[in-house]
């Protein structure tokens, strides 16, 4: 069985600044379907060819894609131990999707990020002078944040209702919100 751990929260959040440390701490695997989608792109496969205007322009990539995506990754070895998702699920039906194989990947724990739309649209533009992302402009932020919002959210009262959420307030430094979040995997 593949306990799954889904970090959860808006667009610059942090979740994977922090799934990349917990990971290599607590020996988990670490899935980020924006990683997986965006080496897609790079590698001009037919998905990536599909993502990547909706990846620029701020939007979900369709959750068929996705979820398939998802759970081809989920059935390597590495998965076996436990796994961080950081960015899925970003919707209703890929958080259904994860209940339909709930007996092999079941979701334990969701930790929830929480920072205000100013502190997350100023380190995705500081990301953006670097990264070379096409999503990290003010437009695309934008849209994030509005597609967050009417999309994603909604999942922190779905996995509330199951008693397994916790709020982390991921404004701060780095590693004080690790150690926040690190508790979270020593209980
Ligand atoms: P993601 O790659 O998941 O991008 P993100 O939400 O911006 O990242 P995250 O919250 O992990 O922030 P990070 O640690 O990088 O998604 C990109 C796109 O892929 C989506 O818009 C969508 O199109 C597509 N996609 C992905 N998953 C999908 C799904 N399931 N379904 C459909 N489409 C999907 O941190 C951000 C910045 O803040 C970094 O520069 C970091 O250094 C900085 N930072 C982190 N913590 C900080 C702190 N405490 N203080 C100051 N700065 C901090």
């Amino acid at each position: 069985m593949t306990h799954l751990v889904v970090f959860l929260g808006p667009p610059g959040a942090g979740k994977g600044t922090q799934a990349i440390k917990i990971a290599s701490e607590f020996n988990l695997a670490h899935i980020s379907t924006g990683d997986m989608l965006r080496q897609h792109v790079k590698e001009q496969t037919d998905l990536g060819k599909i993502a990547k205007s909706l990846l620029d322009e701020g939007k979900l990539v369709p959750d068929d894609l996705v979820i398939q995506m998802l759970i081809e990754r989920l059935s390597h070895d590495d998965c076996l131990g436990g796994t961080i998702l950081d960015g899925f699920p970003r919707t209703l039906p890929q958080a259904k999707s994860l209940e339909k194989i709930n007996d092999k990947f079941p979701v334990v724990k969701v930790i929830v990020f929480e920072a205000d739309q100013e502190e997350l649209t100023k380190r995705i533009l500081l990301r953006g002078e670097t990264s070379g992302r096409g999503d990290d402009t003010e437009d695309s932020i934008r849209v994030r944040l509005e597609v967050y919002q009417k999309d994603t959210e909604p999942l922190i009262t779905y996995y509330e209702d199951k008693g397994i959420t916790t709020k982390i307030n991921a404004v701060g430094n780095v590693d004080d919100i690790y150690k926040e979040i690190s508790k979270e995997f020593i209980k």
